[in-house]
């Protein structure tokens, strides 16, 4: 009678543990599915943008080109459109974002002297994430081009904003990603009257963090995960010979330096 009954309990604890484990990594490699959105407001529990004008703790300026912004490094703002329709209206549970909290193009930008900026943000694939794909749609005033964890990796190339009128750009991105930070990168060049861009989508995957990075602490400006689950540690943290945004930022804005954007705008 023991013995059976501990046969029986022993078949119990071997089921409950198979259970377990599959909970488990079902867990772990549940399909995730993360907002890309500009002005997306990722700490409400139902789908919503920042009110504008509030900054964009998830979408951050990390460089500038000109004007030189001080600080350096900050959360983008929410805005509004500029009056009349100058802009079409920002995609579903977004807003435009701006380096400023208006419309208006930064003091000193023109023809002649372009602005800009780039901007980014940041999600966290675990280690044996796999089946991750992003995917949105981009408008920008005046000029956008965007890239994926690295200078040399541009999914977007070098394009006129389409602001006002004509199709969005739509990016569609299945390789390039990597265990802890993946980040995208997007450079707004503008040449007067108003800044800023507009982007809606999602990035998923088997094993992604179901928070983006926020805010811009934590070392050299990686800001922090929610939870913290990273590979590569605490708040995702990068390898050191990975490119830090910094260094990115500061490539991104070179190869605008060089006159490509002006090139298009003109
Ligand atoms: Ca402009």
């Amino acid at each position: 009678m023991t013995i059976r009954r501990q046969k029986m309990k022993s078949k119990v604890n071997w089921a409950a543990a198979i259970l377990i484990a599959t909970v488990l990594s079902n867990a772990v490699f549940a399909i995730q599915t993360v907002r890309l959105n500009t002005g997306y407001n990722h700490a409400l529990s139902v789908d919503a943008p920042y009110s504008p004008t509030t900054q964009d703790n998830y979408w951050i300026r990390i460089g500038s080109g000109f004007p030189a912004l001080s600080p350096a490094v900050a959360p983008a703002w929410a805005i509004n459109r500029p009056a009349g329709s100058v802009w079409l209206p920002p995609f579903p549970n977004s807003t435009w974002i701006n380096a400023a909290n208006s419309s208006a193009s930064l003091a000193g930008v023109n023809q002649n002297n372009p602005g800009y900026q780039v901007y980014r943000k940041c999600f966290c694939l675990q280690k044996g994430f796999n089946k991750a794909n992003m995917r949105f749609q981009v408008r920008a005033d005046d000029s956008v081009a965007i890239f994926f964890n690295n200078y040399g990796n541009q999914i977007l190339p070098t394009s006129a904003g389409n602001w006002g009128s004509g199709n969005p750009y739509f990016v569609n991105v299945d390789q390039g990603f990597k265990v802890g930070r993946n980040c995208i990168y997007v450079l707004v060049g503008d040449v007067g009257s108003y800044a800023g861009f507009n982007l809606e989508g999602t990035v998923s995957a088997n094993g992604l963090l179901p928070t983006p990075s926020f805010g811009i602490s934590g070392n050299q400006n990686q800001g922090t995960f929610e939870p913290c689950g990273c590979e590569s540690g605490p708040a995702g943290l990068m390898k050191n010979s990975e490119e830090n945004d910094s260094e990115i930022a500061e490539k991104i804005l070179e190869s605008a330096r060089k006159g490509k954007i002006k090139e298009i705008l003109r």
